[in-house]
């Protein structure tokens, strides 16, 4: 670990413990009827299933299905007779379904052998079934058991669910009718939970395997005697240790630690590349997407992305995304963080955008009516109904210049340069201390899910933080779609990490709410590993010394900066202890 010296010449172009709950006893008073069945995949193995029915049903009902690693039973409260409670406020907005949920292959209630990420068939799958094949094998069991259903199925679910929904689209069963995949783990390693532009997630992953992996059958949350995680992981030896020391059988683990370049296991993972190549029939999708969300954030724009070269007609996938964290589009959504959207987006969204997306493809509804996208704007509050995602038909990008002042223009001969000492034995927190642990207190939802909005004053002033930042915008503006930052760096250092921090910054007296006045939101930050920057699947050491250029793909935006705000750019070399500290040296 030594000191590195980084001069930069900067150009911005913009363009939970779910266990399985005991099987719930019928109340008298139900008005639902909840059946648990044990459905056989096409290698015997049986998958528990809970099938939530109304008592009453007027006419045959269409399925919604959601297949989960977290526990299916959880999903139905013990102590709520009337459906519309016992599945939570959540699904309020979505009356007339007969829902289904299902514990994965060796997961709870299921038999076989669980495989956290259990790789599809391919070159690390050989045998016959996998998530595919056991979404296909359920749906056509649920038709043919399932009464009062009307033959069509839909499907949905978030992150880890989220991709359970995409693998079934690539070999969709004929009464798949509509899906919806949220916040879905797309590509572990360019920028979904595991890693970053091969910046290690093993703040966060550590805690997750030990949870999903390291006791099967309980939720065991990781033991610490610190409370202040920053200080519990600065004490950490090396991965390999926390690996004999936590998590000695996780084959994922394993998979992270010895495969930490962008190779064969993680492409074939990464479920976007097989959509893009797929020649099954395009089931109409609605991409469920969160502007502020802290582990899939490259999932959704991704997946839909692969998806819309196939939709000839432009009439079967659709792109959302809302002001929430992971998973957010389920709750009330009317705040997070310090921000107030002055409107409960979450049931909005579900009554306005959801809703009648299933009922058109599930009931025979009417047209949904949606814009191919349809996205909130983080800076003014508003929906906006796009007709194209990322960009419209001849949308140009624009480029910000850094200088050596500190400052953000437009002018591409303020380019300038700036330098500052990174010392991994001091990181960059990536969120105000004391960073608690992600499940070890209920306060882990709100400070983990909203860490992406921290005011990012905790780290501005440091030395080892660069911020440069624009005048007070004269006229609103508009950020929308890809973000990209061209970098131009040099280290004294074989090995790097560059994280940049797209920011609005508000007026130092906010007229709308002082509490804001001079918050820095952060609206796109990113990591990129400087060994990829040839190469993600070759890591090469950096050329020390010398100005080097790496493009680093920041997180899709759609934000109006208002009049009066200020764009900053933040750049540091570290953001820890969700990121391991890179040593600077290419080893
Ligand atoms: N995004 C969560 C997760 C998936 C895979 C690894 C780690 C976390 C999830 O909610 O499923």
């Amino acid at each position: 670990m030594g000191w590195v010296l980084c001069l930069l010449w900067i150009v911005l172009s913009l363009g939970v413990a779910r266990a399985d709950e005991p099987s719930r006893a019928a109340n008298p008073e139900d008005d639902f009827v909840m059946v648990e069945s044990m459905i056989p995949m096409r290698d015997g193995v049986k998958l528990h299933t809970v099938v939530v029915s109304p008592k009453v049903i007027a006419k045959p009902m269409p399925m919604l299905l959601m297949r989960t690693p977290y526990g299916a039973s959880g999903n139905v409260s013990e102590r709520q007779v009337r459906l519309s409670s016992a599945l939570g406020s959540r699904y309020a907005e979505l009356d007339g379904y007969i829902f289904v949920f299902q514990d994965v292959r060796g997961r709870n209630g299921s038999e076989g052998t669980y495989e956290l990420f259990r790789p599809l068939r391919g070159p690390f799958n050989a045998t016959q079934t996998d998530q595919t094949t056991d979404a296909w094998d359920s749906i056509d069991w649920l038709i043919r058991n399932v009464p009062n259903s009307n033959g069509k199925v839909g499907m949905f679910g978030t992150s880890y669910d989220g991709w359970l929904v995409l693998a079934a689209l690539l070999e969709p069963h004929p009464a798949l009718q509509v899906a919806v995949p949220m916040n879905p783990m797309v590509d572990l390693w360019k920028g979904d939970d595991a890693f970053h532009n091969g910046a290690f997630r093993l703040g966060y992953q550590l805690d997750y395997l030990y949870l999903m992996d390291s006791k099967p059958g309980s939720l065991p949350i990781l033991p610490r005697d610190h409370f202040d995680l920053y200080n519990w992981w600065l004490k950490q030896g090396s991965a390999r240790d926390l690996q004999a020391r936590y998590l000695p059988k996780s084959a994922m683990f394993a998979r992270m630690l010895d495969r930490p370049a962008y190779d064969e296991f993680w492409q074939d993972a990464a479920i976007d590349r097989r959509l893009a190549r797929s020649n099954a029939r395009l089931v109409p999708t609605l991409h469920v997407h969160s502007w502020f969300d802290q582990e899939d954030p490259y999932g959704a724009p991704a997946a839909y992305a692969a998806m819309e070269e196939r939709d000839r007609h432009n009439d079967s996938n659709f792109f959302t995304a809302g002001p929430w964290s992971h998973g957010e589009n389920w709750s009330r959504g009317a705040r997070i963080g310090q921000l107030d959207w002055d409107q409960a987006t979450g049931p909005r969204w579900r009554a306005e955008v959801l809703a009648p997306f299933l009922a058109r493809h599930l009931k025979d509804g009417p047209p949904h009516g949606l814009a191919n996208a349809v996205v909130f704007n983080t800076g003014s509050s508003r929906w906006d109904r796009l007709d194209a995602w990322p960009l419209a038909p001849g949308a140009k990008s624009r480029s910000l210049y850094m200088s050596d002042d500190g400052r953000v223009s437009w002018d591409p001969g303020a380019a300038g340069r700036d330098t500052y000492i990174s010392d991994p034995r001091r990181p960059v927190p990536y969120q105000p201390r004391p960073i608690k642990s992600y499940y070890g207190d209920d306060t882990w939802r709100s400070e983990w899910s909203a860490w992406l909005l921290a005011d990012q004053r905790f780290v501005d002033g440091r030395p080892d933080v660069l911020s440069f930042v624009s005048e007070p915008l004269a006229e609103p503006l508009t950020v929308r779609g890809n973000v990209t930052a061209r970098l131009f760096a040099e280290t004294t250092g074989t090995d790097a990490d560059w994280v940049v921090k797209l920011i609005d910054v508000f007026p130092d007296q906010d007229p709308f709410n002082a509490q804001m006045s001079g918050y820095q939101l952060m609206i796109s930050g990113e990591i990129f590993r400087g060994r990829y920057r040839e190469s993600f699947s070759k890591p090469q050491a950096i050329a020390a010394n010398r100005v080097l250029e790496y493009l680093i793909r920041q997180p899709q935006v759609n934000h109006t900066f208002r009049r009066g705000h200020r764009v900053m750019v933040q750049i540091q070399s570290s953001w820890f202890p969700l990121y391991d500290r890179n040593p600077q040296v290419f080893l």
